[in-house]
């Protein structure tokens, strides 16, 4: 009974450590979806994006006319320009660029609203350092094993 306890909580343990660690794949695409909306936030304060891949922002704009604007000169849209993304009231538009590949915090804001508040930050961060513990698939993995001890009683 105990070798077979052992060997399950071993098992569990790697599993958990797999699951934990697979980096995202750096050529994926970030999809970004905000909401500007007519309380004059932005639905999202804090959004974590990979270092240097390709990221297409989607903001819908609510109640009054939005930007979507980078704090940060050196990222440009795939037309070489800002990332000063202007949409109507009550429209939809999207805007382009490709991550640093360096860390860095940026800010992003509505030119109009940043003075009530409207803007976040985008963290660019390497994702491959990052191992997050993941405590729901150790949760899943202790309740099994105390149905496999309860059974083995
Ligand atoms: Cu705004």
């Amino acid at each position: 009974m105990n070798k077979i306890y052992y060997l399950v909580l071993l098992g569990l343990l790697f599993s958990n450590f797999n699951i934990s660690t697979i980096p995202v794949s750096a050529d994926s695409d970030v999809i970004i979806r905000l909401q500007a909306g007519d309380d004059l936030k932005f639905n999202q304060t804090e959004i974590t994006v990979p270092l240097g891949v390709k990221v297409t922002v989607i903001v819908e704009a609510k109640g009054a006319f939005h930007t979507f604007t980078l704090d940060d000169d050196s990222i440009k849209n795939d037309d070489g320009d800002l990332v000063n993304l202007q949409i109507k009231q009550n429209n939809v538009a999207n805007v382009s660029f490709t991550a640093p590949t360096e860390e860095r915090e940026v800010r992003f804001y509505c030119v109009p609203h940043q003075a009530s508040g409207m803007e976040g930050i985008i963290k660019f961060t390497d994702n491959t350092k990052e191992a997050p513990v993941s405590i729901f698939p150790l949760f899943i993995g202790l309740l099994s094993l105390m149905i496999i001890k309860n059974k083995f009683n």
